[in-house]
């Protein structure tokens, strides 16, 4: 008799196990078959019942029952974690081989380019790149360079003044006097850097921009030695031939001095704002060093002479990228700064 049932129990428990579709509707299993009050303990309340001669046989077909539904319990469970398992490691497989996802990356600001592609160049020419302090004092940024108090060229850049008698450097011509004053001849040096005058702003004017000095000093710098550098320099910055002019210019520190000035970029010629409608931009202020000035940082004019230029690299870079309004350069704008 109990045989019969303990036979029904486990055939009912095993369907149960078969189609049990998660670790809860197994548990549940257990639990009504196997658990305290469960069917196979209420069939062992019975065994008082049968006869003692069977009793033996009955009591291991009972543990054999409840072990055979263990294990078909193990089976299933394992069944489902494994399921579990494998679902999660197919949800988070990477393929590591993939390359990683783009991360936006910055550039260098245009200015900044063409820097270090002039730095380069005259590098590769034997200069040495010079640095120098953007408060400068009255001495190097006009007097060493042969602008003394009462000299009107000191009108012709607006200064910002700072306390103490020092200036914002209005040009990085005073570089060139650190330069001989540290280096001495025979010198060749470039120095680029950020300049600042008070003047008002419009298409092709900044009350900050860059420029980039350049000298030589050795014996016989010729006006030839001075236009073959010019030329070198433009052609390597815009890689192809530009049109440009040398006219005569003024600068207390150069004798004899010039003006290059290119053809402007953006208009080809007729005139825009850049070009304050003249079809020319002033670019590479230039000349043979004033005697004076390289006595003032003790040279001797009779042994050495020299020639430097101050580029207006702000200009150069709205040339080369046809920038129409300087102001773009300084203003922030990533709209402006990704197209670079
Ligand atoms: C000077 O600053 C001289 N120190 C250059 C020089 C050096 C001459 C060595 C001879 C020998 P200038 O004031 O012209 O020169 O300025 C030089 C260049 O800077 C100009 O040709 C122009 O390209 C640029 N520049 C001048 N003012 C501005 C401005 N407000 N905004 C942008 N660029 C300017």
């Amino acid at each position: 008799m109990l045989e019969a049932t303990l036979s029904a129990l486990e055939q009912s428990a095993r369907l149960r196990i078969a189609g049990a579709q998660s670790l809860e509707e197994l548990e549940a299993v257990r639990v009504d078959a196997l658990g305290r009050k469960g069917t196979l303990a209420q069939a062992s309340k019975e065994m008082g019942k049968v006869p003692a001669e069977e009793r033996g046989r009955i009591g291991k077909l009972l543990n054999a029952v409840k072990q055979q539904l263990e294990e078909a319990l193990d089976a299933k469970k394992r069944h489902f974690e494994e399921a579990a398992l494998k679902a999660r490691l197919d949800s988070e497989w990477i393929d590591l081989t993939l390359p990683a996802a783009g991360v936006p990356r910055g550039h260098l600001h245009p200015i900044s380019k063409i820097q270090a592609e002039i730095e380069d160049l005259f590098i590769s020419m034997g200069f040495v790149v010079l640095d120098g302090p953007e408060v400068e004092t009255e001495y190097h940024n006009f007097d060493a360079l042969n602008i003394p108090a009462d000299h009107p060229a000191r009108d012709m850049q607006d200064t910002f003044w700072v306390e103490g008698g020092h200036v914002l450097r209005t040009h990085t011509s005073p570089v060139q006097v650190r330069g001989m004053e540290k280096l001495g001849p025979p010198l060749r040096m470039i120095a680029p850097g950020r300049v600042f005058r008070n003047e008002s702003v419009d298409a092709s004017h900044d009350h900050t921009f860059y420029q980039l000095e350049g000298m030589m000093i050795d014996r016989d710098v010729s006006v030839g030695n001075l236009t073959y550098f010019m030329k070198t320099l433009l052609g390597s910055i815009f890689g192809r031939e530009v049109t440009v002019r040398l006219r005569p210019g003024f600068f207390p520190f150069v004798e004899p001095g010039f003006e290059l000035d290119i053809q402007c970029l953006l208009c080809g010629g007729p005139g825009c704002a850049v070009c304050k409608q003249s079809g020319w931009v002033e670019l590479l202020p230039c000349g043979l060093v004033n005697p004076n000035v390289l006595r003032m940082s003790g040279i001797d004019p009779e042994e050495w002479n020299g020639f430097a230029f101050g580029l207006g690299m702000t200009r150069l870079v709205m040339m080369r990228y046809g920038i129409d309004d300087i102001r773009q350069l300084q203003s922030g704008s990533l709209r402006f700064l990704n197209q670079f």
